[in-house]
């Protein structure tokens, strides 16, 4: 059978730019691909269009200013099923319900608490294609599908 390899877009915040090397020798050993690698230190502005959907929320402005305070890595992973594999392999979105419930996961072992928790996933087809468009925007993207019009990748 074909393999349909999916992309999703992570992120290494500033909290964890220190440990990026043992971030991404912990990518490459479960098996994703690297396709784009990008280190940049984000405006506040691109950090609120990137967190759009959480504008208005009381965490909204912190979030903005820690994600604006140092350089992030914001990358494309490629593998079978990366989007839900990636989220997993976060861990939930606090760093200390992720201590409690997913100890191997990255957040229990790097993040912080609520807002500093190390790493970020796109959550859903959509908000990959968004997020990839959005740190990639010169990237050639086809439309990322499963099912019926999928394209196979090799
Ligand atoms: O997709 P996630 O990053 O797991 O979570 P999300 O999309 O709900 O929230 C985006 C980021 O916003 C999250 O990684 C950290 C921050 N955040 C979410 N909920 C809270 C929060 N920060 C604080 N301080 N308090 C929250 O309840």
């Amino acid at each position: 059978p074909a393999i349909f390899v999916e992309r999703t877009l992570a992120i290494i915040k500033p909290d964890a730019i220190d440990q990026s090397a043992a971030i991404l020798r912990f990518i490459e050993d479960h098996g994703f691909a690297i396709l784009q690698q990008r280190r940049l230190h984000m405006t506040p502005e691109q950090c609120s269009d990137f967190y759009a959907e959480h504008y208005g929320k009381m965490f909204f402005p912190s979030l903005v200013s820690f994600m604006s305070s140092g350089p992030i890595i914001a990358m494309v992973l490629a593998k079978e099923n990366s989007i839900l594999e990636w989220r997993d392999l976060l861990g939930p979105t606090s760093s200390h319900r992720a201590r409690e419930t997913h100890p191997e996961s990255l957040r229990a072992i790097y993040g912080t608490d609520d807002q500093r928790n190390a790493v970020h996933g796109s959550d859903s087809q959509k908000g990959a294609e968004r997020e990839i468009r959005f740190f990639f925007p010169d990237a050639v993207v086809e439309p990322i599908s499963s099912g019926d019009q999928a394209t196979d990748y090799l």
